[in-house]
């Protein structure tokens, strides 16, 4: 047990040092944002909101993060098996176009460096969703939840659908709402309760107090409506790789100003 611990205290290093290359390497590039991805701008957001809990978006905090870019889609079946062809798809998100899912942590960080991006961290992954507009206890659409905005809350009598099957938020992103949980980059923690403003944070080293446990985001078509709310966070271990239910998109970084 200490060992496989120990083992990711040493991935979890070498996830630093690489999102700190990926975010320097991607930076400096000048190529317009790709046709799958769409800009997310710089600045201030609260994140968060004490309505949703200790456990599940509590408290409230301010965050800054510089422009990014996130892709539009959760990854699919076909693009996920480009990097890892023995992907074995799940029975419940079985086509072409389906989100991947049955995937571990690790198997998405792969996936997104393998492509020359990188995971979002939580607080990217929350501010995407929002679209410019909404809070955190809403959902990406707006404050009611509505069933012809996003495929969730179906509390396992469904399966997945096609990824973009349903409207996208206000930045141009499908499924931030149900669909398939995603992924974040980070370990899961308490928020700080702190009026000053957080820079670009990623998330805490990885401490035995707390275990193997990774951020997860945006509900799913098997799980509660509340979970596609964009401030909500739960999460699971590191490397459960059996759920249907569980996917990810990778985000990037934006040329550098001039
Ligand atoms: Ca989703």
């Amino acid at each position: 047990m200490k060992q496989g611990l120990i083992k990711q205290g040493v991935e979890f290093a070498l996830a630093c040092v690489f999102f700190v290359a990926a975010s320097a390497t991607a930076a400096i590039a000048e190529e317009p944002v790709p046709e799958d991805m769409a800009k997310i701008p710089a600045g201030e957001f609260i994140m968060g909101s004490d309505a949703l809990g200790p456990n599940h978006g509590a408290p409230a905090h301010k965050v800054y993060l510089d422009e990014f870019w996130m892709d539009k889609y959760e990854v699919t079946n076909k693009q996920f098996e480009t990097v890892f062809p023995d992907h074995k798809r799940s029975y419940l998100s079985p086509g072409d176009n389906s989100p991947v899912s049955r995937v571990t942590w690790t198997d998405a960080f792969n996936y997104c460096r393998a492509v020359k991006k990188y995971l979002p961290t939580e607080s990217q992954w929350e501010k995407a969703a929002r679209g410019g507009t909404r809070t955190a206890d809403e959902f990406p659409w707006g404050k009611d939840f509505d069933p012809d905005m996003a495929h969730g809350g179906l509390k396992l009598k469904d399966k997945t659908a096609p990824v973009g099957s349903y409207p996208p938020n206000g930045y141009g992103l499908y499924d931030m709402g149900g669909n398939v949980w995603e992924w974040a980059f980070d370990w899961v923690s308490d928020y700080p309760n702190t009026t000053e403003t957080l820079k670009n944070p990623w998330g805490p080293p990885f401490r035995f107090s707390i275990g193997e446990f990774k951020i997860r985001r945006g509900g799913a078509w098997s799980d509660d409506i509340k979970g596609m709310k964009t401030g909500w966070r739960d999460w699971s271990a590191l490397d459960s790789n059996h759920y249907h239910d569980i996917g990810f998109r990778c985000a990037s970084n934006p040329p550098k100003p001039k």
